[in-house]
């Protein structure tokens, strides 16, 4: 049966050496939670490293061991790998890139090497474990190779993507030199989750901008596959919170800490020591408080919680100085015998000691630079049982997007920070119950349960759409079908596309010139004499004519407008008009002056506005600009506006490939039937198609053709392959 891996970098278990040997304790946190249903189930598993170094394989196996019997396998790293993989790349490269902190990004070749051989080997590790159809959810930036170098192996399995901390904007992202190895890393995903629509927005524009590939209401097509980019906010284990607040421990916990620190009203910031966490910037808003309201001074105090992270890097440490040099003074200058304005902490506490921090304190600051999600102040809110409490939130923190009923702020700005402060602490008590109310519903419906379900539910139907598409790939066993269906036909009609179908695409439509192999093939093909090759294309006849006129084919072109049959004259098909050509010619000119590398195609019967050279981003927001301009000009004419790939083009409504190429089947029936385009204008072709016609579209998108392939390359060794 099949099962579900889950990868992260670190197993949720903490080990340590006692007396006795090792001891592993699984740990509480919110994913393993939420995965927890999951990871535990029969099979099941879940990968990564178990935190320790051993280095003789007897230790190893031993630990192995114990860590099945808790449907955990261990990925064994050295400290040297720790060091580059995941203190260097992760943490000094990706981590600050990521949180937009471009400065302190570390370019280093070394840290990216181990960075690849530490995803090989986590991939070699999933490998060893997983079969063809199992699902495998991967967790965070750690491991953004793995994806792709999994689907080398496993090119059918389910594979999760979810990223824990931001996406950056493509501006920031674009500075990292190994940006494109990362992206195309990701894509071997089937989902790809983060925590807001922006992250999500940001990855799909760096996709398209790094990689070549858009995307339709974020499904990326890459040619091979489809992949869904979507957001899913990570919830917390809201009983938990809610229960360990009730609990016993927690209430004898508060009454001690009130008796201590006295009746001043609290304010509390728990954080792991980071720079994204804006620590200096809350301490200095708390100073700028007792400044500017001395109102304050004497009735209430900063409880500050750092938790120790990383103090041996240089800016770490650096962090630690100036945070303590802060409390320091701020203490200093405005403590008194009865009251210390700020109660620092550089330790972490058991849940029960976090829970009565959590009740205890009037307001909440959680304020930092740049979070993913910030799962502390979903628990603060959790753990107001009786809905007494204001929560400050940094608009920085992917929690903002969901929690719109907290005081939102910019950490940057300080004089906002100190009003948001003076606000929380002189709000009625009506109204922090109001605001509660409506973020602990929220909470308690979306949280880590729901999160889980509903990640795996969109995996499950991604695999799903996944399969639907895969069956009309154009395997070997189908080809051997088309070949003998072809070999059996007598009179054989193949209609051809050109752009994008027999060759690639390039910046100027005028290089996409036939190439030997190509004319070489067309040749081959058509003076066979039981075939008739049909060139089917919306370019202009006389750039067709130039490159393949002197070939024994037909034509179609200009979307249908002009037919021509071997050897004969050029004949127009139907009514077509080119009196509105001049009008809509200035509005196309207008969009031109405005869009600089854009330019106008002038065919006989229609217009095209190209924007392929145009900057990525504006050639789109222009064109669909000018589709509804084209579209309101055109409403009492008889012309249809096409969007095509890099194209706006205008033409008469009554006349379109499909219509050409219906005509052309009546003039010449045959009993082999053969079509082949690449994209929308040529879903009118194959519509036109006989029911047994072999129709094949160029890339997986949604088409009326029976079978696909993934490029033009794929074509023409399709067509090879009948000739020979
Ligand atoms: C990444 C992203 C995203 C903190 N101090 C103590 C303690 N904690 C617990 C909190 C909370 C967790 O640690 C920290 O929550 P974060 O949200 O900051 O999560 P991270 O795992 O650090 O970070 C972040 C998250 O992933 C989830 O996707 O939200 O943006 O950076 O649960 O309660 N727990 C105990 N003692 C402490 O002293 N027991």
């Amino acid at each position: 049966m099949a099962k579900t891996l889950i990868v992260s970098n670190r197993l949720p278990v903490k080990i340590t050496q006692t007396e006795k040997g090792l001891s592993l304790e699984p740990s509480a946190g919110g994913l393993a939670t939420g995965l927890g249903s999951i990871y535990k189930q029969g099979e099941n598993i879940w990968i990564g490293w178990p935190g320790l170094y051993l280095n003789d394989e007897a230790s190893k196996d031993n630990v192995a061991e114990e860590l099945k019997t808790e449907n955990m396998s261990p990925v064994w790293l050295t400290a040297e790998e720790i060091k580059d993989y995941y203190e260097g790349f992760s943490n000094e490269t990706l981590w600050p890139n990521f949180h937009y902190f471009p400065q302190y990004v570390e370019f280093n070749e070394d840290y990216w090497e181990a960075y690849k051989r530490v995803n090989r080997k986590f991939a070699d590790a999933i490998m060893a474990l997983a079969e063809e159809d199992d699902t495998i959810w991967l967790h965070d930036y750690q491991l953004l190779l793995v994806p792709e170098m999994l689907r080398e192996t496993l090119p059918h399995a389910q594979i999760g993507f979810f990223q824990h901390i931001p996406f950056p904007s493509y501006e920031i992202f674009r500075m990292l030199p190994w940006r494109r190895e990362l992206l195309v890393g990701m894509l071997g995903s089937d989902l790809i989750g983060f925590h807001t629509y922006d992250d999500m927005r940001h990855f799909l524009s760096a996709v398209n901008r790094l990689a070549g590939f858009s995307n339709e209401h974020g499904v990326i097509t890459t040619g091979k596959r489809k992949v869904k980019v979507e957001s899913y906010p990570m919830g917390i284990d809201y009983d938990k919170y809610e229960r360990t607040a009730a609990s016993g421990e927690t209430l004898e916990r508060e009454v001690r800490y009130r008796r201590s620190l006295g009746d001043h009203k609290l304010m509390l910031s728990i954080d792991r020591l980071d720079y994204s966490k804006g620590i200096p910037q809350r301490l200095r808003a708390f100073e700028h408080l007792l400044r500017e309201y001395p109102e304050y001074r004497e009735q209430v105090s900063l409880l500050i919680v750092v938790v120790p992270s990383r103090d041996q890097v240089e800016k770490y440490s650096n962090l630690k100085d100036e945070i303590e040099l802060l409390v320091g003074r701020i203490n200093g200058q405005y403590g008194r015998l009865n009251w210390r304005p700020i109660h620092y902490f550089y330790r972490s506490y058991p849940l029960h000691a976090l829970s009565a921090f959590y009740r205890m304190s009037h307001v909440a600051l959680v304020t930092p630079m740049r979070d993913g999600m910030n799962l502390v102040c979903k628990e603060y809110i959790a753990s107001k049982l009786d809905q007494r409490g204001v929560l400050i939130l940094s608009e920085m923190a992917g929690a903002s997007k969901e929690l719109s009923d907290a005081i939102l702020v910019n950490p940057n700005n300080q004089d906002q920070m100190m009003e948001a402060m003076h606000r929380a602490l002189t709000m009625p008590e009506e109204e922090q119950k109001q605001h509660m109310e409506i973020m602990q519903t929220s909470l308690r419906r979306y949280n880590i349960h729901h999160w889980v379900s509903m990640f795996m539910g969109d995996l499950e139907e991604m695999k799903a759409s996944q399969r639907g598409t895969l069956t009309r790939l154009l395997d070997t066993k189908l080809q051997n079908q088309l070949k003998k269906a072809y070999t059996k036909g007598k009179k054989r009609v193949l209609f051809l596309d050109y752009d994008g179908t027999m060759v690639g695409f390039t910046k100027d439509p005028n290089e996409a010139r036939p190439d030997k192999e190509l004319l070489d093939l067309i040749t081959q093909l058509a003076d066979d004499p039981q075939n008739r090759v049909i060139i089917i294309s919306g370019r202009g006849r006389d750039t067709l004519e130039k490159w393949l006129g002197h070939l024994s084919v037909d034509f179609i072109v200009e979307h249908g407008v002009w037919m021509r049959e071997q050897g004969k004259d050029w004949e127009l098909a139907g009514k077509v008009t080119d009196v509105w050509k001049e009008d809509m010619r200035k509005t196309l000119d207008l969009y031109v002056d405005r869009t600089p590398g854009s330019f106008i195609e002038e065919k006989n019967y229609s217009l095209v506005w190209h924007f392929r050279k145009v900057e990525t981003g504006l050639g789109e927001l222009r064109s669909r600009e000018l589709c509804s301009h084209l579209r309101f000009l055109s409403t009492n004419e008889d012309l249809q506006v096409l969007e095509g790939d890099m194209v706006v083009e205008i033409k008469n409504r009554n006349v379109n490939k499909g219509r050409g190429a219906s005509a052309w089947l009546q003039r010449f029936p045959g009993d082999f039937t053969f079509a082949a385009g690449d994209d929308w204008t040529d879903e009118d072709t194959f519509k036109a198609m006989p029911k047994e016609a072999y129709t094949i579209k160029v890339g997986s998108k949604n088409t009326a053709a029976r079978f696909y392939v993934e490029s033009h390359h794929n074509v023409r060794a399709i067509l090879k392959d009948l000739i020979e």
